[in-house]
């Protein structure tokens, strides 16, 4: 056995061990708890600066459609001062940097569907071009006008009204109303991810019988237009645009387009999309909004979303 003051000396150094054992860990707790709410204000804090910059960002770029508007209001065109990308610009603690694309050079999908809610068969016609023409199955159209059209009942032969997503997890239903925002496509039966990349560069969800610019269109969308336009035509139609306007619109889709086609197109836009990000340290956000530029040249958001478009 050992002796008495031996064992108190053990207990000692054991409860001297426990309370170092204990003191670590509720200092380590404190700090930790302590960098979190660090990392949490510094956070808050960035994502405050960051959309300041950002709004900041979509005033700017209002601006300048406002000043298209006045000075170049007979067209707009890739060459125009809008239409260039913004290299970074340093801003405190980072970098802001947006683009403006012309989202009248898109396919606008609420032209699948007449104001009535009725089903538009030259715009049909033509969206099923442009899927082709991406290498997409042509047929998923039929489920699109479903999505839009004001009744429930299932487009021949390849539609999609509530039935069709009555079995899905959850189980969801078709609006029956024009869309907002082009993601409701991955939404749709029949589009899967892949398609749904491939084609969101060339749809755009504006107000019902928006016209499209031939002069900001992608070689796809402008071989949407007729059958008479395959892609090796649409890439000579673009190479004739050059950096800018087609000189003469009337002349150069004459005898390519038919009449009622040809009163859908036209040289100018109102509808824009601006992507502006923002880096502010590990921080990083960014702005996508719809901007509609009125007769004034005044220019308003119609639809924002940050971080995903
Ligand atoms: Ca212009
Ligand atoms: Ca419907």
């Amino acid at each position: 056995m050992k002796p008495p003051g031996e064992l108190q000396r053990g207990v000692a150094v054991l409860t001297a061990m426990l309370v170092v054992t204990l003191g670590t860990m509720i200092a380590v707790n404190m700090m930790w708890s302590a960098s979190l709410d660090q990392r949490r204000a510094s956070a808050g804090l960035a994502a405050d600066q960051g959309i300041a910059y950002l709004q900041g960002a979509e005033a700017w770029a209002g601006d300048i459609l406002r000043q298209d508007k006045v000075e170049f209001p007979q067209s707009d065109h890739l060459g125009e001062l809008w239409a260039l990308e913004l290299p970074p610009l340093p801003v405190d603690g980072g970098a802001i940097n947006g683009r403006l694309e012309d989202l009248q050079g898109r396919f606008n999908l609420n032209n699948l569907v007449t104001p009535q809610g009725e089903p538009d068969p030259l715009a049909l016609a033509q969206f099923e071009r442009l899927l082709a023409t991406l290498g997409l199955d042509p047929s998923v159209a039929g489920a699109v006008v479903d999505w839009l059209d004001a009744d429930a009942e299932t487009h021949f032969p390849n539609g999609a009204e509530d039935d069709a997503y009555a079995g899905s997890i959850p189980p969801y239903r078709t609006p029956n109303w024009p869309i907002t925002s082009t993601s409701e496509l991955a939404a749709v039966s029949g589009i899967e991810a892949e398609g749904y990349r491939t084609l969101l560069s060339h749809v755009a969800a504006l107000p019902t019988g928006t016209p499209l610019n031939v002069n900001t269109a992608s070689a796809p969308v402008l071989a949407s237009l007729s059958d008479d336009i395959d892609l090796a035509a649409a890439a000579a139609l673009l190479e004739r645009r050059g950096d800018a306007e087609f000189v003469d619109i009337d002349g150069t889709f004459e005898g390519l387009l038919e009449p009622d086609i040809r009163g859908r197109i036209n040289g100018t836009s109102d509808y824009f999309l601006l992507t502006a990000t923002v880096v502010l340290g590990t921080h990083r956000y960014t702005l996508y909004s719809v901007l509609q530029r009125h007769q004034s040249g005044l220019v308003g958001a119609v639809f924002r979303s940050l971080g995903v478009q």
